[in-house]
């Protein structure tokens, strides 16, 4: 496939260029800039445009001009990417695709739920428009100002509502994907019930533009909430926080849409980094849950029904403390502090990341243990091991340790990750249970992933993607 690149390379490249208009692409050093690196700044690389198709027809011809030339497309959405997936290599033997100019609402249709948005929608646009036609679009990021649907839905995106709404996974009805060899894969039925084959729309989700670029989706919509009853609880340990959370789930059933751990040690970042960011409490605690409750009617007593549990986890003394918001501003308060722990300890300095899941009872447990075994790795080390424990998905994340050298710190990342995911694979739990693989971790999915299942992701990349042409090196490495 290679040798075709040298030969045809600098032609697709004038196709591309007649094809998409002058709007339509980028090339100068200072527009193409954004796209080299990744939200991280783990990777830097090298591209030969940036592409910004405006229509779905316009990406498969771009593909099919791609596919003759075998040269290897990057789709890119909001660029928020934890794991690299959407940044060209260094080779330069890509070409980015950016689908922000594909941003169209094609239609929402509330009787039924659904609503049919183009790949580069921002997702709080979707939000929005939800909204306006009183119905929830649920999934919900800290990125959502910058991430697009189409990254949504091509890294299976988690957030903070997945307990009671799903991954991305879960609120797709339809797809509408361009393949690698230039054809459109129209699967936007708004259909609940279509049980006719395969599900190939499924395929795509997760793939991280590996098998093809996805251009639209069908979306589920839900109910609106009328409002919603957020504390924040304070606990002396993470089963403090699963008995909580059991205990609730009981009682609310699905009307609990969030349910957050936070350690100490990410509260003091926050605190520390970020304006206006201030302890509720009156003094510290180790441990705290961010709970939110959805208020299906506005004359809903849930909001009571939580405040009377709280009080009796108090009097029981199964929970430490309790504040329930007393106002928006209230609620934002306490979001502001689990939203901003990413930043806050960006800010602080050197870190290490592991994005994991294990099953929800035995998270106290995986915590202890990581935790000891850490501190005898690395003493001193900081664990800000926080997120979404409705899920079993922590962000088992450290800091450098105070007053250490952050760079002797960072050198042992390797041995730090190998650590964590080993002790990972033995809950039988996922190294990367939220932010997909990317460039970052082709090689922990080669080492943890089931034989089977990485002989199957192989053969489906080769028959979908014979060249090789799809966000090459992501997911899997390049054969
Ligand atoms: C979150 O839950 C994100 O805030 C980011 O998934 C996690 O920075 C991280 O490790
Ligand atoms: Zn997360």
């Amino acid at each position: 496939m290679r040798q075709h690149l040298r030969v045809d390379v600098a032609r697709a490249i004038e196709r591309l260029k007649v094809l998409l208009g002058p709007a339509g692409y980028l090339e100068d050093a200072g527009d193409i800039e954004p796209f080299l690196t990744d939200h991280r700044k783990l990777y830097r690389g090298v591209t030969l445009l940036v592409a910004l198709p405006s229509s779905t027809s316009e990406v498969a011809s771009l593909v099919e001009i791609c596919a003759a030339a075998g040269l290897g497309m990057v789709p890119h959405g909001g660029n928020t990417s934890y794991c690299g997936g959407a940044t060209p290599r260094e080779q330069g033997s890509e070409i980015v695709v950016s689908l922000r100019r594909m941003n169209r609402v094609r239609s929402l249709d509330a009787l039924n739920y659904s609503m049919t948005v183009e790949a580069g929608c921002v997702l709080a646009a979707i939000q929005r428009a939800a909204e306006e036609a009183d119905r929830l679009f649920p999934m919900s990021l800290g990125s959502e100002g910058s991430c697009t649907i189409g990254g949504n839905l091509s890294t299976n995106a988690g957030g903070t509502a997945v307990l009671r709404y799903g991954m991305m996974r879960d609120l797709v009805l339809g797809l509408e994907v361009v393949l690698p060899d230039g054809r459109v894969l129209d699967q936007l039925k708004p259909l609940r019930k279509d049980n006719t084959g395969y599900d190939l729309k499924q395929l795509f989700v997760g793939a991280e533009g590996t098998l093809g670029i996805v251009t639209a989706a069908c979306l589920k919509l839900f109910p609106r909430p009328r409002g919603y009853a957020t504390a924040l609880v304070a606990l002396a340990s993470p089963q403090a926080a699963v008995d909580l959370l059991t205990g609730l789930r009981g009682s609310l059933g699905d009307n609990v849409t969030t349910f957050e751990l936070l350690p100490r040690s990410a509260l003091e970042l926050v605190c520390r980094h970020i304006d206006g960011a201030t302890d509720p409490f009156g003094h510290p605690h180790h441990w705290y849950a961010l709970v939110e409750v959805s208020l299906p009617q506005a004359d809903s007593d849930l909001a009571e029904r939580l405040q009377t549990e709280l009080a009796a986890g108090i009097e029981r003394g199964a929970l430490d403390d309790a504040l329930l918001a007393a106002s928006l501003g209230q609620r934002s308060a306490f979001w502001k502090l689990r939203e901003n722990i990413p930043e806050a300890q960006a800010r602080e300095g050197a870190s290490l990341k592991h994005d994991v899941s294990v099953q929800t009872g035995r998270l106290p447990e995986f915590i202890d243990e990581g935790a000891l075994l850490l501190e005898r790795l690395v003493p001193g080390v900081r664990l800000v091991a926080y997120g979404h424990l409705g899920d079993g998905n922590l962000h088992f994340n450290l800091s450098f340790p105070s007053g250490g050298d952050q760079r002797v710190f960072l050198q042992r990342a390797e041995e730090v990750h190998r650590a964590i995911h080993e002790l990972v694979a033995r809950y039988r739990g996922s190294f990367s249970a939220e932010h997909g693989i990317g460039r970052h971790k082709v090689a922990e999915l080669e080492r943890y992933e089931d034989p089977v299942a990485l002989d199957l992701m192989r053969r489906l990349k080769r028959v979908l993607d014979p060249d090789g042409i799809m966000n090459p090196g992501k997911v899997l490495r390049e054969e």
